[in-house]
């Protein structure tokens, strides 16, 4: 049987073989749910990449810069991090470049998996028929706060294991914890996900919105996958 296993961090990596793994990178608050948005839309690539400064030398290649550093838009940046920036007609065929705080920091540290997928709540259904067709050991990355484990990631975490368990063994124990945290969570979690650190901090910049359409689950049919150094749709 395949099996499943869950990095809390992103600074727990290295206890990890990813090179036979499908790797599922998670950043629900709002790396990820943006990446899924915008492929949902139209958008032609996302490059990840971990450095504001180098994110910015892309504009002079014709890409759009995007991304937040503690939530809000770099100056200078052509778009911040919310999902709602990622919907509309004008994001057909762009190419971005995109930086954030943690979720393209989990990215690069993942980098070296036998495939890197991109998860978040908005695209859950759609991850899951994929990785039960595909033959390979599973391991999702959360991507956390700073090298901190955080409650929104581990939730989708434990929302995956649980749509996988009947068909896949857990590694360890994280993938039972994380299904454990979903299992007690999921009929309201927003309520759930009032008191956590990430959300206390997105409510100070008013995006109540972005918290609340970032989990709702199953929007978009889309799985973004890294191809060399690019986000692309799989
Ligand atoms: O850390 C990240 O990658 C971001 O998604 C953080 S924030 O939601 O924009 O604050």
């Amino acid at each position: 049987m395949k099996t499943i296993d869950v990095c809390l961090s992103p600074e727990l990596i290295h206890l990890y073989d990813v090179s036979n793994k499908t790797v599922v990178v998670v950043d629900i608050l709002r790396a990820t749910s943006c990446m899924v948005t915008a492929f949902a839309h139209g958008v032609e690539s996302i490059t990840p990449i971990a450095d504001a400064d180098e994110c910015m030398k892309m504009k002079y290649k014709g890409f759009v810069v995007s991304g937040e550093r503690n939530g809000q838009k770099i100056e200078g940046f052509d778009k911040g991090n919310s999902p709602f920036e990622y919907m509309d007609e004008t994001i057909r065929g762009l190419k971005i470049a995109f930086t954030t705080t943690n979720g393209t920091q989990a990215i690069e540290k993942s980098k070296g998996a036998r495939q890197i997928l991109i998860g978040s709540f908005l695209n859950l259904s759609a991850i899951t028929k994929y990785l039960l067709m595909s033959d390979h050991n599973i391991l999702i990355v959360c991507a956390g706060w700073k090298g901190k484990i955080n409650l929104e990631d581990s939730l989708f975490a434990g929302a995956l294991v649980d749509k996988l368990r009947k068909h896949i063994e857990p590694d360890c124990d994280a993938p039972i914890v994380a299904q454990e945290l979903y299992l007690s969570a999921k009929n309201d979690m927003v309520k759930f996900l009032s008191t956590s650190s990430h959300v206390k901090r997105l409510n100070k910049l008013n995006i109540h919105k972005d918290i609340e359409f970032c989990l709702t689950p199953d929007q978009y049919d889309v799985i973004p996958a890294l191809k060399r150094s690019e986000l692309h749709l799989l």
